[in-house]
């Protein structure tokens, strides 16, 4: 019989999209964990593999690389393992296969059929929640939540207590296995997506919890794995060790800080004002530099160039000139910082120089960059290309 292997590029993208399996890993084979940056569906696999002692490198994509990345996955989704440089996919096969590899997989079919079923019951629970936690039209999302909440959510909690009730702190055979893993490496998702801690009223999942968070080899990985988010993105601002996030949000709590807010509540809501168009700004020049398709963007790219991009800056620049080179309030408040600080990125976005035939945006720009305070920091700060 006759394999045939297709490969695209594998010295460029790194990928094997073999096709017929003739790959077998070797005895101490090179793992890969391809993910964002959270836990989520990721997190099960680091789980075993942290059991197992196995060395990995974690490697977590931002949602910058993401597009260029996806066409080099399996189904153009992550999870994804590498194995000896083979790309596997699907998070539940994936921990099934470490599992074995770790020695937490059942004794036997029967043992493995335990397992099977309350690992797939998991997601099922997971799904049911994220159809909910996903939905976009809020008032649809209002409904679900009234039946997630009410039934859902009690009904597999209850059933999922019970079972480990009935196998002693443990998800399936009475003892230590992946669907114990599993369950425990994805909790964090699942009280993330519910706003809630679904173990803190069940007694028995928190013995799971327990169990699995006291192995030390988990205990290690816990410790050292990277602080995911609070959405799972940057910037995050750590106050007293208190982590928020939201840029905007942050940025206008240290103004507040810095004295750089409004008086009072009207000089608070012009300043948001502006700094909202500045933000409308930018998100219409993300949305077409962040443009996969070459052909979409060139189209896209016209619009942005003649219309958005003069559209935007000669509103701020009027702006600009009647607030005496400010852009609200004729006084220096966080809306010029704003601006000066991601001017950089605006620059980078759309490859030009944006300013150049906008003087009193310039001077907006040139009042925040000699602060003797912004100046030292912008001296030794590091160099970036953003
Ligand atoms: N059934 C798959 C689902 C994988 C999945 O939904 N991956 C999402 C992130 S959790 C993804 O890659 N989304 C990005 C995309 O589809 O472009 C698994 O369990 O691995």
């Amino acid at each position: 019989m006759k394999f045939y292997t297709f490969r695209i590029e594998p010295d460029i993208i790194n990928t094997d999209l073999t096709c017929a399996s003739n790959h077998h890993p070797s005895n101490m084979p090179d793992y890969k964990v391809y993910y964002f940056n959270v836990k989520a569906l990721g997190e099960p696999l680091r789980f075993l593999l942290s059991y197992g002692n196995l060395p990995f490198d974690d490697i977590r994509i931002t949602r910058e690389e993401w597009p260029a990345l996806k066409p080099t996955m399996p189904m153009g989704q992550m999870p994804v393992l590498s194995v000896d440089g083979k790309k596997v996919h699907q998070s539940v096969a994936m921990s099934r296969y470490l599992a074995k590899q770790v020695g937490l997989a059942g004794a036997d079919d029967w043992e493995n059929l335990m397992i099977d079923t309350v690992v797939d019951t998991i997601n099922d629970f997971r799904l049911k929640i994220a159809v909910v936690s996903y939905e976009p039209d809020d008032d649809v999302k209002e409904k679900k939540l009234v039946t997630l909440n009410s039934e859902v959510i009690p009904f597999y909690l209850e059933k999922l207590d019970d079972i480990a009730r009935d196998n002693n702190g443990h998800m399936a055979n009475g003892k230590l296995t992946w669907a114990d893993m599993y369950f425990v490496a994805i909790l964090d998702y699942l009280n993330y997506m519910t706003k809630s801690d679904l173990v803190a009223n069940h007694p028995n999942l928190q013995k799971v919890v327990d169990n699995v968070t006291s192995i030390d080899s988990i205990k290690n990985w816990i410790d050292k794995r990277p602080q995911t988010m609070p959405m799972g993105q940057m910037p995050v601002l750590e106050v007293d060790g208190k982590r928020v996030h939201q840029s905007l949000a942050m940025c206008r709590y240290v103004a507040k800080q810095i004295g750089l807010a409004g008086a009072d509540p009207v000089e608070e809501l012009q300043i948001d004002a502006i700094v909202d168009t500045i933000n409308d700004f930018r998100l219409k020049i993300a949305i077409v530099a962040y443009e996969p398709d070459d052909m979409v963007k060139e189209k896209k790219m016209i619009t942005l160039t003649n219309e958005v991009i003069p559209f935007y800056l000669t509103k701020l620049n009027v702006i600009a000139k009647e607030n005496n080179g400010h852009l609200v309030l004729g006084k220096p408040t966080w809306a010029d910082v704003y601006f000066a600080g991601i001017l950089d990125y605006l620059n980078y976005l759309t490859k030009t120089d944006l300013l150049t035939n906008f003087p009193q945006l310039q001077e907006v720009v040139n009042k925040v960059v000699e602060n003797e305070n912004v100046k030292a920091y912008i001296a030794k700060r590091p160099v970036t290309e953003v």
